[in-house]
């Protein structure tokens, strides 16, 4: 900060946070970042310009926040994920440096609007659904937390696929989201690795008879770093998202291999950039893909390079003592590579001795498991990955024998636990077994809701559990407030804030005092104005966007969420048919109107979600244009729906649908994100539903369904569809016009797979549940025709959301499983 010769302050333009300075720092970014001027400028050099704006504030952070924790020796938490679900940076940051109202008016006295502004920005789709957008969360919370923590992941240049809906049908498009700049991110070219792929190895003894191992790869790619800031809530930690992107190794490839053949070095630069050009759009595991275990290695050995070049030059401390300076978490086996890679680093190329690399190895990893269904765990072939890896298959080989021997030690006579426990698969294909590396290699095991903890130790990782039970944890997931209720909802968050201060912010345990305010007519009048206001807002915003018109005053009912058939949207869409049958029979009944709001993406090979999302469609097209339905029922499917979608949609829901099989959702998110915004819950007893109903009271949950007890044991007994259907004329009138075509212009055959699969299989039990969930949703209807009480709910469901927010559960990681502690960085103005 500059001061002139009267004193008055002259705030720097890189720094000031004035309205003036701002306006200022404005224009001089579009004319010396840009480029441009006014009359030359698009709406999305207005976004650069601000979003340069609020950049430069964060570097200056960013800058004291490295400082600090260089000089405060700081441990470091790594959070190793394939997925990082971001959503859009602006508003988050502006919330974050408590300057959205500066920005605001500096942004007016250019005669535009920074709702504009913030719209203008896409998003980076990293990720998935819940495993990558949790990541997002976590790195907020680390930062507001003032934890010293690096998120490391993959900068793919296409992320999730964008979703379009044509003639009903899911039609898959490109995400370019890189094609408009980034300006969150910066290019460190000094941070550069290479990654070896391929080839062979060789042993050999020096004079003293040590033995070593000598890699020989046939390929290797280069990995730069991509940084982007994450900035913490009102405080100054600045911490980093360092992303990887593969270049082209020229020494490598062109001297060494391709001497006189151009065409072939310049196919393989070609093939090497491939590396991190898509995101893999499942969801669950996809068996064997060569291109998906190349990246999972680029990225963790990039990470891991680093870390090591932190702690030797940054730090200047030993290897010995890298697990004292690291915390590494695996998010889900994707990055669980990274056991044999430090290994390897340690081993081979830091010629440490095998067992104290084990050691610091084992001390600087946990693993977290986001998922129960076996057939989602993930295994690679031995050839496919001799081929990628050679030398991590004999590191994999020789832990898994020192393992075994332990092992046997302890159940001498087991041959079976052996064969589970081992970290080759030796049934059928022999398989590396990722879920089983990442537990051997680390000190901390976790599931991501109480349930989903308990059924990990009770099953597919019951052996492991077994052996060493101290390893085991649990740590239900959470979600950032900020970004879930005081960027997507403002409207409550004022209410909420005028009533109790803003302590919950950082501190969402606070919602509490809301309680003392559930009975107060005015209040409940406010709530409940708040909540019609949201769906004011995006009713129209939905007209504007597809022209249909929406009912504000109904009851809006949504599930968003990826598109699968444990999820089960379709028993969603068997309610919605049997509401419409009861129209059909008698079109003066009295019924709640309803809105049910769909959206969700589908793997695009997944046949049967796609077909889901064409059902659901063609549903929406019969039930919104029957004369007889007058409007009270609409069905509307949200394309595309994201992260930015997201902060339409959780505001303006009065009912969240969660309605997975019981034992088969991990956890969700998406639940915890609708109960803090005011909806209230119709859901099974599965992943953190469980929790979110204990915390905000059964009287104030719905509740249907099989427990996971009691679907094991139905499975067990023999499950028979059929006869559910023979027995409930209702559900059976449902099936046949499925079966028979009357949401398909008759086509008898488009929507059969569904109508087999629920009628000879039905792996998921839709058919056992139909009818607790018709009766569930009879009983929402009913509470929704008591307004003053489902606000009340309403309330109740906000003032005990407090456990979900992801300061809580990075906390416990924290205290549990890094054992870091909080550094403090003092501004530098
Ligand atoms: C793996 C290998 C090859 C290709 C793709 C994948 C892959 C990619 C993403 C496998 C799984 C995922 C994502 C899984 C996921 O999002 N799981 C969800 O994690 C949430 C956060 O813990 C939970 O709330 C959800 O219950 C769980 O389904």
């Amino acid at each position: 900060m500059k001061q002139s010769k009267n004193q008055s302050t002259i705030e720097d333009d890189r720094t000031g946070e004035s309205v003036a300075t701002l306006t200022r720092a404005i224009a001089d970014n579009m004319f010396y970042v840009q480029g441009k001027f006014p009359a030359t400028a698009t709406e999305n050099d207005d976004y650069l310009a601000v979003a340069y704006t609020v950049r430069d504030r964060l570097l200056r952070r960013w800058i004291d926040t490295t400082e600090a924790y260089i000089k405060n020796d700081a441990r470091l938490v790594c959070y190793l994920s394939a997925e990082f679900l971001l959503g859009p940076h602006l508003h988050n940051n502006l919330i974050n440096l408590g300057l959205v109202e500066p920005m605001r008016k500096a942004v007016d006295s250019y005669g535009k609007k920074l709702d504009d502004i913030i719209e203008q920005e896409g998003e980076p789709g990293l990720g998935n659904g819940g495993l990558g957008r949790l990541a997002a969360c976590y790195i907020d919370s680390l930062a507001s937390l003032q934890i010293p923590a690096i998120g490391y992941g993959i900068r793919y240049e296409y992320g999730i696929f964008g979703q379009q809906i044509k003639d009903g049908w899911q039609v898959e498009t490109t995400d370019k989201w890189l094609n408009l700049g980034n300006p969150w991110e910066l290019h460190r070219p000094e941070r550069t690795y290479e990654v070896k792929y391929g080839g062979h190895t060789e042993s050999q003894q020096d004079e003293q008879g040590n033995f070593s191992v000598r890699w020989i790869p046939n390929h290797a790619v280069m990995g730069v770093a991509y940084d982007t800031p994450i900035l913490g809530y009102k405080v100054n930690n600045t911490n980093i998202l360092r992303l990887w992107s593969a270049q082209a190794s020229e020494s490598f490839d062109f001297q060494d291999f391709n001497a006189g053949d151009y065409m072939g070095a310049v196919r393989d630069k070609m093939d090497s950039e491939n590396i991190t050009k898509v995101l893999y759009p499942n969801d669950e595991h996809e068996q064997g893909k060569r291109l998906r275990l190349q990246q999972q290695y680029f990225f963790v050995s990039c990470s891991l390079q680093d870390m090591i070049f932190i702690q030797l030059e940054l730090a200047n401390d030993t290897l010995d003592n890298f697990h004292k300076r690291f915390a590494g978490q695996l998010n889900d086996t994707h990055p669980s590579i990274a056991i044999a890679e430090l290994m390897r680093l340690l081993v081979d190329e830091h010629d440490m001795s095998w067992d104290q690399a084990w050691d610091i190895t084992r001390h600087t990893f946990a693993y977290t498991n986001h998922t129960l269904l076996p057939e989602a765990l993930e295994t690679w072939s031995l050839p496919l990955f001799k081929s990628v890896l050679p030398r991590h298959l004999e590191i994999i080989y020789e832990i898994n024998r020192h393992f075994l021997k332990q092992v046997k030690e302890r159940y001498p006579d087991d041959n079976e636990r052996l064969a589970r426990m081992s970290l080759i698969d030796e049934t059928g294909e022999k398989s590396v077994r990722m879920a089983n590396l990442a537990c051997v290699g680390s000190h901390a095991v976790n599931g991501v809701a109480e349930l989903h903890t308990e059924l990990l130790t009770a099953t597919v990782l019951n052996d492991f559990y077994d052996f060493s039970p101290e390893k085991f944890s649990n740590k239900t997931n959470g979600v950032t407030p900020r970004r879930w209720i005081v960027l997507s909802n403002p409207r409550l968050t004022a209410l909420i804030t005028e009533k109790i201060g803003k302590s919950w912010i950082t501190d969402l345990s606070q919602l509490k005092q809301l309680e003392a305010f559930a009975d107060d007519a005015k209040f409940i009048a406010r709530w409940h104005q708040v909540k019609l206001q949201n769906k004011q807002e995006q009713a129209a915003f939905a007209f504007n966007q597809t022209g249909v018109e929406l009912n504000p005053e109904s009851l809006f009912d949504v599930q968003v969420k990826r598109l699968h058939e444990y999820k089960r949207q379709l028993l969603n869409v068997l309610h919605i048919i049997t509401l419409y049958n009861r129209i059909k029979s008698d079109p003066s009944i009295d019924i709640v109107p309803r809105t049910f709001v769909f959206g969700g993406k589908a793997a695009p090979s997944y046949f049967m979600a796609k077909l889901i999302i064409k059902l659901i469609n063609s549903v929406a097209d019969r039930v919104n244009n029957d004369a007889d339905v007058a409007g009270r029922l609409k069905v509307v499917f949200i394309p595309n729906f994201n992260v930015k979608l997201g902060h339409r949609v959780y505001p303006m829901a009065d009912l969240s649908e969660q309605i997975s099989t019981a034992g088969l959702e991990a956890s969700g998110t998406g639940n915890m994100k609708f109960s803090m915004n005011g909806a209230l819950t119709i859901g099974t007893l599965d992943g953190a539903n469980i929790e979110i109903r204990e915390e905000v009271g059964k009287e104030n949950f719905f509740l249907f369904g099989l427990t996971a007890q009691e679907v094991a044991d139905l499975k067990e007994q023999g499950y028979n569809p059929r006869d559910y259907y023979d027995n409930n004329a209702v559900l059976k009138l449902v099936l046949d016009q499925i079966r028979e075509g009357y949401f398909s212009k008759g086509d008898a055959n488009l929507f059969m797979p569904l109508v087999d699969e629920l009628l000879n299989h039905d792996q998921y039990l839709l058919l056992a549940d139909y009818q607790s969930y018709i009766d569930a949703q009879d009983k929402v209807s009913e509470t929704w025709r008591n307004q003053d009480l489902w606000t009340r709910m309403s309330i109740l469901n906000v003032a005990r959301m407090g456990k979900f927010s992801s300061d809580r559960a990075m906390q416990e990681y924290c205290e549990d499983i890094w054992k870091v502690k909080p550094i403090s960085v003092a501004s530098a103005k």
